[in-house]
């Protein structure tokens, strides 16, 4: 066995035990799970860290479920949530299930027989059960007062927005979850976020209750940065693992503009890089932070990973052309989302085949040049492009040859301003 516990301590991925792990997890291969709730139909860079951490569990020869929350899905876990989520339709939580067990399946490998990893889905149990057989089997065991211990129910009571019996139950689901891999598959470890620790302390109780098991439980850091806020999150809203919610090119370049206080993290947390590359990298940093080496590999690693070769590439290729290289062969998708910052204007795709469109009304009419005498200056000192290539010509007429995608022409002026003609029908 591999020594994961020092691995994950190095890493600074333990947050909280309940009890000494190392030696447990060195004695022989274990099986330990962590779950997902499918409020979204992908994952997003919180849950990454966490597929990482089973991932890594996996490497080190133990084994480890997947758990994807079909059923707690359909109640809202109130940890670390401030109030009262809306409940989500059974087709779109059915939707999301297949989703997120989807992309399960790029980080863990759930094809070995017999003892390998498992994707499991908590419905699959938890249908079974009525109403009444769950009170009387299961809410038994559950001590009010030691519920409403719990930090996710005592920060809703004490808040505004308290919460509903429903979310109040949450916990009751996830503890048998753990009871129920214990049974069916001995898992003896459950790990998530320290958001976390409440539901697997409350599984923990459980299976000792119901089945005099001794469980174990392991919670990870939040993935925040250095000023305390989410990792992960941007003006529009999450970083998500899925291409059509966040493109490979938006994902590569949101590592690429972490900043150097955080980056170390993300490489700890999210990387399968070596510790002792990692540390070379904050010396890297410290020392010749311009050369935004950590970043650099940070962004190639996840986007990689996440977005596979091909997703890597095309994250690339869009990167150049936004430093300048020569743009052709683009669909409008591929482009608005390259340039999805940058001042469009509309034009007539007639005038474009009419030739009435001259390179001087382009720059004027875009905004990049505020009069015909400074376009015309511009194209005299060689700073006008189309598509990134230099316009040699002063009386240069755009044509549809000059379309880099189905209707985008990219205007350029100087190093790095640039607008979008569109031409609409
Ligand atoms: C459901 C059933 C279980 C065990 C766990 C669950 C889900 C859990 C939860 N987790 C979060 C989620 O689903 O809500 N109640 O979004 C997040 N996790 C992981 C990690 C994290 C947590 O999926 O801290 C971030 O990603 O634990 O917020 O039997």
């Amino acid at each position: 066995m591999n020594d994961i516990y020092a691995d994950f301590s190095a890493r600074g991925l333990i947050h909280q035990t309940t009890d000494d792990l190392a030696p447990w997890l060195n004695e022989k291969s274990r099986t330990m799970y962590i779950g997902f709730d499918p409020t979204a139909d992908s994952m997003h860079v919180g849950h990454l860290m966490q597929v990482m951490t089973l991932r890594r569990f996996q490497k080190a020869g133990h084994r480890p479920i997947a758990l994807v929350g079909g059923a707690t899905g359909m109640i809202g876990d109130p940890s670390g949530k401030s109030q009262e989520r809306n409940l989500l339709t059974v087709e779109q939580l059915h939707a999301n299930t297949e989703a997120i067990k989807n992309q399960m399946q790029n980080f863990i490998d759930f094809h070995e027989a017999d003892g390998g990893a498992v994707l499991a889905n908590n419905l699959d149990w938890m249908k079974e059960f009525s109403f009444l057989e769950f009170l009387r089997d299961i809410g038994k065991n559950f001590p009010v007062n030691v519920m409403l211990g719990k930090d996710s129910v005592k920060s809703r009571l004490e808040g505004e927005s308290g919460l509903s019996y429903t979310e109040f139950s949450y916990m009751l689901l996830q503890a048998y979850d753990f009871a129920h891999l214990y049974q069916k598959y001995g898992c003896e470890l459950q790990v998530g976020g320290s958001d976390q620790w409440g539901n697997i302390t409350a599984g923990i109780d459980l299976g000792r209750r119901m089945y005099g098991a001794s469980l174990y439980g392991m919670t990870c850091p939040l993935l925040t940065k250095a000023d305390g806020t989410k990792m992960g999150k941007t003006e529009s809203g999450a970083v998500w693992l899925s291409a059509e919610r966040t493109s490979p090119y938006k994902f590569y370049q949101y590592w690429i503009n972490v900043a150097d206080d955080d980056a170390g993290q993300c490489l700890r947390f999210l990387t399968e890089l070596s510790i002792d590359e990692i540390v070379a990298l904050d010396e890297s940093r410290k020392n010749e932070p311009h050369l935004r080496s950590s970043q650099k590999r940070l962004a190639e690693e996840l986007t990689l990973n996440v977005h596979r070769q091909e997703g890597l590439n095309a994250a690339r290729k869009a990167t150049e052309i936004f430093f300048g290289s020569e743009i052709q062969d683009l669909s409008d998708m591929q482009l608005l989302d390259i340039f999805a910052d940058v001042p469009s204007v509309n034009a007539s795709k007639d005038a474009l085949a009419g030739g009435e469109i001259t390179i001087i009304d382009a720059l004027v009419n875009s905004g990049l040049s505020n009069s015909r005498g400074d376009a015309r200056r511009a194209i005299e000192q060689g700073g006008g492009y189309v598509n990134n290539r230099r316009v040699e010509a002063i009386d240069y007429v755009l044509s549809p040859e000059d379309l880099a995608s189905e209707t985008v022409i990219v205007l350029r002026r100087g190093k790095k301003k640039y607008a979008l003609i569109r031409f609409e029908k």
